[in-house]
């Protein structure tokens, strides 16, 4: 979607950290970091939110999920990590195209959750 700040991003047209990308996925450090690590791992397709998600996006999101314990691999969360997608504005979606925020250390005095 052209007017779409993740599509943006996945495509390089808005700058961010990448820290993974594959042809399907772009995972990427989270402008207001809530947690010491915060990145977030979108699809390059542009689903709204996990409401909008339909029967032919399930094996997308199972490799969305299961990418989130490689980068959080990659990113030296050996005690393991927290995941959220918020979906649609009463789950305080911000950003209307599906993410998942993987968060790290959220037992430090730094996690706003
Ligand atoms: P949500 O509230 O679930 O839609 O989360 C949206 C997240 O996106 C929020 O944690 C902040 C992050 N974010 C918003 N704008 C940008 C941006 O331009 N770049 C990056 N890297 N992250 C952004």
């Amino acid at each position: 979607m052209s007017d779409c700040l993740f599509c943006k991003i996945a495509s390089g047209d808005i700058p961010a950290t990448i820290v993974y990308e594959d042809q399907d996925m772009v995972a990427f450090k989270d402008i207001a970091p809530k947690a010491p690590v915060h990145i977030l791992l979108v699809p390059r397709e542009h689903i709204e939110s996990l409401e909008q998600a339909q029967p032919k996006h399930s094996e997308l999101l199972a490799r969305l999920m299961l990418k989130t314990a490689d980068v959080a691999q990659q990113q030296g969360l050996e005690q393991g990590y927290r995941l959220i997608t918020n979906s649609g504005p009463g789950g305080g979606q911000e950003v209307p195209h599906l993410h998942l925020h993987i968060l790290g250390d959220v037992r430090s005095k730094d996690y706003k959750g």
